[in-house]
């Protein structure tokens, strides 16, 4: 043990350290998450209690009934005993009831479908190899990497996906949920506190399945309105008419800004006020500008497998990338 321990802390440390402090369900920030976190201590302590009690019992009974030196003579034969049989019955029973009643409650509390509520806001989730699209149905709306909520309404969400198997899981808001291609699973979240809490794919689904991660960012109800309007206001583009032209041909084939473009790509209206690009290069590790470059140039260096060509693929000069870089670093909404 005492060898051990130095490994032990070194673990704790190791661990503890393992990227942002968001991504925890130990830490729950809404009720879902709660109520998973509470089931959790609920059957870890029913099984911790009953480990502890079984091994007391256990090491008693070896040490008190041991066969001491000397002694020859065979113990007195017990068969059956009607007290023992009933308490070592009835224990475990009611001990299962103790965690079948909240945890059957909270199971089907939680799936409860709030696809009809006129006062959800509706979210439509399609997750991507290696990206996840949000679909607000009710605004007309989509984006990409980051879904922006109110703090003050359920968030229903329809969840499928365009290739293969992901899972869609906010550590500590909820979840998860498997999406599927071919058809649609539904849940419900809540984000009761403003902030952003990270997100991610929770089913291997190919090279840079770990760096399919995204964002919610819960915000107060007048700042989510100020942000439906953004997005819906007329999109920005580049201001010299030569760029426009050559962001229009070389990416809005895919992407789209504002009402202009196409929509196997990531949405990106205002991507310049994104925590983060290709939900992995973080704003504020490296100027936003920069990561928008290193993208931009080339993205299989960045992400395994990501589905948009390089620079040398679409024959974009360094300037040019540069000079888009900029444009969309600086497409920032205001909300
Ligand atoms: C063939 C389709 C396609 C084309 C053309 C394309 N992209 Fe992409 N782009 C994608 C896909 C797919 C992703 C998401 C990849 C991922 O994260 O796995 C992406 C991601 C991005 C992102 C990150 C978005 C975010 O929210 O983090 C940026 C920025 C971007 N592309 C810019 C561009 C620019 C600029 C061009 C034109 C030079 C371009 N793309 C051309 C498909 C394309
Ligand atoms: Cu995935």
């Amino acid at each position: 043990m005492k060898r051990l321990l130095p490994l032990l802390t070194g673990l704790v440390l190791l661990l503890s350290a393992c990227g942002r402090e968001d991504l925890s369900a130990l830490n729950p920030q809404g009720p879902v998450a709660q109520k998973q976190y509470d089931l959790m201590k609920l059957s870890i302590g029913i099984m911790g209690l009953v480990v502890v009690v079984v091994f007391i019992i256990c090491i008693y009974v070896l040490i008190r009934f041991r066969r001491r030196k000397g002694d020859n003579t065979i113990p007195k034969q017990v068969e059956g005993n009607h007290t023992l049989e009933i308490i070592w019955t009835v224990i475990p029973l009611v001990l299962l009831l103790i965690l079948g009643v909240p945890t059957i409650k909270d199971v089907f509390g939680l799936a409860k479908d709030y696809s009809k509520d006129k006062n959800a806001v509706q979210v439509k989730v399609t997750a991507h190899q290696y990206w996840w699209e949000f679909e607000y149905t009710d605004y007309g709306i989509t984006t990409g990497q980051e879904l922006i909520v109110p703090t003050d309404k359920v968030i229903s969400f329809e969840l499928a996906a365009a290739d293969v198997k992901h899972s869609f899981w906010i550590p500590a808001i909820g979840g998860k949920m498997d999406t599927n291609p071919g058809s649609t699973n539904r849940m419900y979240l809540e984000f009761p506190k403003e902030g952003v809490f990270r997100g991610k794919c929770a089913e291997l689904c190919g090279p840079s399945h770990a760096l399919m991660d995204f964002k919610a960012k819960a915000v107060s109800p007048e700042s989510f309105d100020r942000w439906v309007a953004a997005m819906k206001a007329p999109a920005v583009m580049p201001a010299d008419a030569e760029l426009a032209e050559k962001f229009t041909s070389q990416c809005l084939s895919c992407h789209a800004v504002g009402e202009n473009g196409g929509n196997s790509a990531p949405n990106l209206t205002g991507v310049g006020g994104r925590q983060t690009v290709g939900g992995i290069l973080y704003n504020d590790e490296a100027p936003t500008e920069q990561n928008l470059h290193d993208w931009i140039t080339n993205p299989e260096a960045v992400k395994a497998g990501a589905m948009m060509p390089s620079s040398e693929d679409t024959g974009l000069t360094d300037e040019e990338v540069s000079s888009i870089s900029k444009y969309l670093a600086d497409y920032k909404l205001d909300y």
